[in-house]
C-alpha cells in the first residue's frame, strides 16, 4: 500500500491527500515533521534529504515534493481528467501547480506563520502588510482566470485546482481583509462540494 509521510495539517501534505481521495486510493500515512519530529531521523532523510513533508513510498519507489507527487499519483491512475491527457492542457496544468508553488504560496506563507503561527503581541505588521498585498494579487490573477470558466484548466476538475483550491482555502480561513473576487469564491465553492476535500482540507489550521 502506498505509504505517506507527514501531518495532516500541513498544506503539502494535504495535497497528496487530497489527490488519493479523488483517486479513491488507499494509503498508509505517518505522522512527521513540526510537532511530530522524526524528519531529522537519518531514516527519514535518507527518503528525503530536505527533512520535509510529504514524503512518499510507492513499493520501493520514493517521492517527495508535493506538486510532483501529485502528478506522479495522478498520471499513475491513468484518468485522463486528473492528469489532462491533451499535451496543451497538461502543460497548462503544470504551469499553475509551479505558480502556486513559486508565486501564490510564498506569498501568503508569512500571513499563516504571523497570524496562525505567531503570538499577537509577536506579529510584525510589515510582514503582514506586504503578505496581504502579495497574496490578494495572487488570488486576483486566480480570480481573473476564472472568470470563463469552472476549473482551473480543461473542462473539468483536474490535478492543477489541487494545490491552488488548498492555498485559497488557507486565504479565506485567514482573518484579513479581502475584496470580493466572485469568479474565485464560485470555484472555491466548487471545491468545497467535493467530499474528499472537505476531509482532508477542511480542518482547522494550525
Ligand atoms: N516544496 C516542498 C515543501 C515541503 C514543505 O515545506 N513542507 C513543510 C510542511 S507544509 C514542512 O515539512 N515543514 C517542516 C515540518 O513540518 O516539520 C513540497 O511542496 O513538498
Amino acid at each position: 500500500m502506498l505509504k505517506i509521510w507527514g501531518r495532516a495539517n500541513s498544506i503539502n501534505v494535504q495535497k497528496v491527500l487530497w489527490c488519493c481521495g479523488e483517486l479513491g486510493l488507499p494509503y498508509d500515512r505517518i505522522d512527521a515533521g513540526h510537532e511530530f519530529g522524526l524528519t531529522n531521523t537519518p531514516t527519514y532523510r535518507a527518503l528525503n534529504p530536505n527533512g520535509l513533508v510529504p514524503t512518499i513510498e510507492d513499493g520501493d519507489f520514493q517521492l517527495w515534493e508535493s506538486n510532483v507527487i501529485v502528478r506522479y499519483l495522478a498520471q499513475q491512475s491513468g484518468r485522463g481528467d486528473l492528469y489532462p491527457a491533451d499535451v496543451r492542457t497538461r502543460f497548462d496544468a503544470e504551469r499553475w501547480m509551479d505558480w502556486q508553488a513559486t508565486v501564490f504560496w510564498p506569498a501568503l506563507r508569512p500571513l499563516f506563520i504571523e497570524l496562525v503561527r505567531t503570538p499577537a503581541v509577536k506579529r510584525d505588521a510589515t510582514v503582514i502588510a506586504r503578505a496581504e498585498s502579495l497574496s490578494l494579487a495572487a488570488a486576483q490573477i486566480l480570480d481573473s482566470r476564472l472568470s470563463d470558466r469552472g476549473f482551473l484548466v480543461g473542462d473539468s476538475f483536474s490535478m492543477a485546482d489541487i494545490p491552488a483550491a488548498i492555498t485559497v482555502h488557507r486565504w479565506y480561513a485567514l482573518d484579513i481583509h479581502r475584496p470580493e473576487l466572485p469568479n474565485l469564491y464560485r470555484w472555491y465553492r466548487h471545491m468545497t462540494d467535493r467530499q474528499s476535500f472537505r476531509a482532508v482540507v477542511m480542518t482547522p489550521l494550525s
